[in-house]
């Protein structure tokens, strides 16, 4: 097949059909060696029909494809990754900055157990490696799937990628049915020097750090370049199991190593509080000489029956910590402070930096977070407290810790070049010009200008389409700037009518700079894939004041539908009625987010702009989070009273994995009401309701039998 007729003595019309020939079966090739996992043809004889497709190319230029197979390296499974939700969520760690906020982890963990103070705990410890997370799902000892973590809840689909890296394992003799390994994806030192020694010599663009070139190398559509990259692999935990691997955490990482998969030898198990400090120490002082980047020791409680009682926050684990390295630090030169407008209106103070290389990565901004920050004294010239002085032209000390952005530690006021003035933070809006005001006590200077500000407003469509949110493949904060720009988009409803008004005609996506047919397709299709969206979703999504993620999930669970939702903002009053009963009895929302939800539902632009995107996409309800046939599933109980069996917050998370709401106090809507000895007013109003009162021994029973 790779043969035919000699190139030079082909007419033009046959070139033009095999070349059309040639990128239809190397795209099936293509397909099948790497989504399907099944090649149809050998490597030599897919090499063979490359060569003659170049060689056709070569002697008919002009006859060259668009999709041309010689464009592709290797072999692209796809335009994108599928995403994949994940069977359990992926959470990541919560942070200790120091020994005594370690300590306050273990003591918060025994307060929550209900041991006393000094009760024995025994963690595992090991090196927080500073890669990129990736569950590995295997069936019957097969790898079937191998996901990035995403945002926790749905990660990218990696399979093909994930099978180049010789310490992930094909088969594993001897596993669990099911069996989700979870671990690291690492470059080491050595390797990423010589590859990016590779890489500058070739041409192509370097990386910044290991962590960079470990997420880039696994994130390639051509998985033939995976392979070509020294990627690793360390198993530290797990996920969806058909049968547990273990008791303990240890029990379970030494059964992984047995499965084959590689643990990091430094893993120790520390009995004592004692212990759990010489860990850090131990770990911090090898840091220089493992040849790979951590940030941290992981702590992770060795029992896993302890581990399932303790279960999760909204986004991480409570039975496991991460304690992180100091921060590094650079001194630089700030060349000037800028303000930003935020999608809330608050004016953001921002430190333009001389370029300077922390921890591996170059800094060239910094956040000084408001007003006070930057000023030594208020309008009235008295000194404010954790004021820094920081004026253009300063020597500014910056660090970064893990993710976070940059920040400025330190001043050096004896570097000051000699003409600097304080800072003058503007009064107006330095993007729509309307005045800029702070309220008492807040912090923030914020813009009056609501949607009319194009800062706001753009910065509303970038959170609208961020991750957590309504997350648009193909639509990020460059696309959207672009777009705002031009007015092709105003609101986050004008996303879903892009298509109608830009898809044809003379003004049109695809011939937008930057955009070609198959992005703006592939655009549309995303848009219209995130029509139907969750309605804890669509909260967060609307990007009011003070509603983050996790509220955004206690105000879905609590009114289960939009109708419910909106009907609730609709008749709310600030500061009264029972619909403000009613926001204030879900435990983990406050009066500040109270008001400002009302206060945005019952602004009148504000409101006609959610009005319609509601018009164009369709919400879906909120899933019951617990499984649906417990006896407490739907139910909202109040505990009150102590609790002998086990401490309020483990009942509260317990209810709560059961598909139950937890309320703070008594309503008309409680279901359930579970008293301990001691219990007063609340009992009391729950007979005077006609509510159903039980003990904790019935608790108990409700709780197990769920
Ligand atoms: C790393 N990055 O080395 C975890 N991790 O456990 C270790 N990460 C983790 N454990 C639960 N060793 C969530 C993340």
């Amino acid at each position: 097949m790779a043969g035919g007729a000699k190139v030079d003595v082909l007419t033009e019309a046959q070139a033009r059909d095999e070349l059309a020939r040639l990128a239809e079966t190397l795209r099936a090739a293509d397909l099948a060696y790497h989504a399907e996992d099944t090649p149809r043809i050998s490597d030599a004889e897919y090499d063979a029909l490359k060569q003659r497709n170049a060689a056709i190319e070569a002697q008919f230029p002009h006859l060259k494809r668009d999709d041309s197979p010689s464009d592709r390296v290797g072999a692209p499974p796809a335009e994108r990754f599928e995403k994949v939700r994940h069977s359990q969520r992926m959470l990541s760690l919560g942070n200790a900055f120091s020994d005594a906020e370690l300590d306050a982890f273990v003591a918060g963990i025994r307060r929550y157990l209900g041991l006393d103070a000094h009760a024995a705990l025994t963690f595992t410890a090991e090196p927080k490696i500073d890669g990129v997370s990736l569950a590995l799902r295997y069936v019957r000892g097969r790898l079937a799937q191998a996901a990035t973590r995403g945002d926790g809840e749905t990660g990218e689909n990696v399979t093909a990628n994930a099978r180049m890296l010789g310490e992930i394992p094909a088969r594993l003799d001897d596993a669990p049915e099911l069996l989700e390994v979870r671990g690291e994806v690492y470059m080491a030192h050595a390797d990423f020097a010589a590859l990016n020694a590779r890489q500058s010599e070739a041409g192509d663009k370097t990386f910044a750090n290991p962590r960079n070139a470990a997420a880039g190398s696994l994130r390639q559509l051509d998985a033939e370049v995976t392979r070509a990259r020294p990627l690793r692999f360390l198993a530290y935990g797990w996920g969806a199991l058909s049968e547990p691997l273990a008791d303990t955490q240890m029990g379970a990482l030494e059964r992984l190593g047995a499965l084959g998969f590689a643990i990091n030898p430094l893993t120790r198990r520390c009995a004592s509080d004692e212990e759990l400090h010489a860990a850090y120490r131990d770990i911090e002082q090898r840091r220089a000489t493992l040849g790979y980047d951590i940030d941290g020791v992981v702590y992770k409680i060795d029992d896993l029956a302890l581990q399932d009682r303790l279960g999760f926050r909204s986004t991480t684990p409570r039975w496991a910590i991460a304690r992180k390295f100091p921060a590094e630090l650079a001194w630089t030169r700030l060349e000037k402070i800028d303000i930003q407008v935020g999608r809330t209106g608050t004016l953001s103070p921002v430190a333009r930096l001389a370029p300077v290389t922390v921890g591996g990565v170059v800094v060239s901004n910094a956040t000084l977070h408001n007003e006070d920050y930057i000023a030594a004294r208020d309008a009235a010239g008295n000194p404010i407290r954790d004021g820094k002085d920081i004026r253009e032209g300063d020597w500014v000390e910056v660090y970064r810790a893990g993710d976070v952005i940059p920040k400025i530690r330190d001043v050096d006021l004896a570097r000051r070049p000699g003409g600097a003035a304080p800072f003058e933070f503007p009064r107006h809006c330095p993007e729509c010009g309307a005045e800029a005001v702070r309220e008492v006590g807040d912090a923030a200077r914020r813009c009056t200008g609501g949607l009319i500000c194009p800062a706001q407003a753009v910065e509303r469509l970038k959170h609208f389409v961020s991750r957590g949110a309504l997350d648009i493949e193909g639509l990020g904060a460059k696309q959207v700037e672009a777009l705002y720009r031009d007015g092709w988009i105003a609101e986050p409803a004008d996303i879903f009518t892009l298509e109608a008004r830009f898809g044809s005609g003379p003004r049109q996506l695809r011939n937008r700079e930057g955009w070609g047919e198959k992005s703006a397709q592939n655009l549309f299709r995303a848009i219209e894939a995130s029509r139907r969206v969750p309605l804890h979703r669509l909260i967060f999504a609307l990007g009011i004041r003070h509603v983050g993620e996790s509220a955004a999930a206690l105000l879905a669970r609590h009114y289960g539908s939009w109708a419910a939702f909106e009907g609730a903002m609709d008749r709310a009053e600030i500061g009264q009625g029972p619909e403000w009963d009613s926001l204030l009895s879900i435990d983990g929302v406050g009066s500040v987010l109270a008001e400002a939800l009302i206060t945005a539902f019952h602004q009148p632009a504000e409101r006609a702009s959610i009005d319609r995107l509601a018009a164009e996409i369709e919400i879906e309800d909120a899933a019951a989070t617990g499984p649906a046939d417990s006896s407490v599933a739907g139910k909202t109980i109040v505990f009150t009273g102590t609790l002998e069996r086990m401490t309020r917050a483990e009942a509260k998370a317990r209810a709560e994995a059961l598909g139950a709401r937890v309320a703070g106090s008594v309503s008309a809507k409680t279901d359930i009401v579970v008293a301990g000895p001691g219990a007063g007013s609340k009992a009391k109003k729950a007979s005077e309701l006609g509510v159903e009162v039980i003990d904790e021994e019935a608790w108990l029973a409700l709780a197990r039998g769920g």
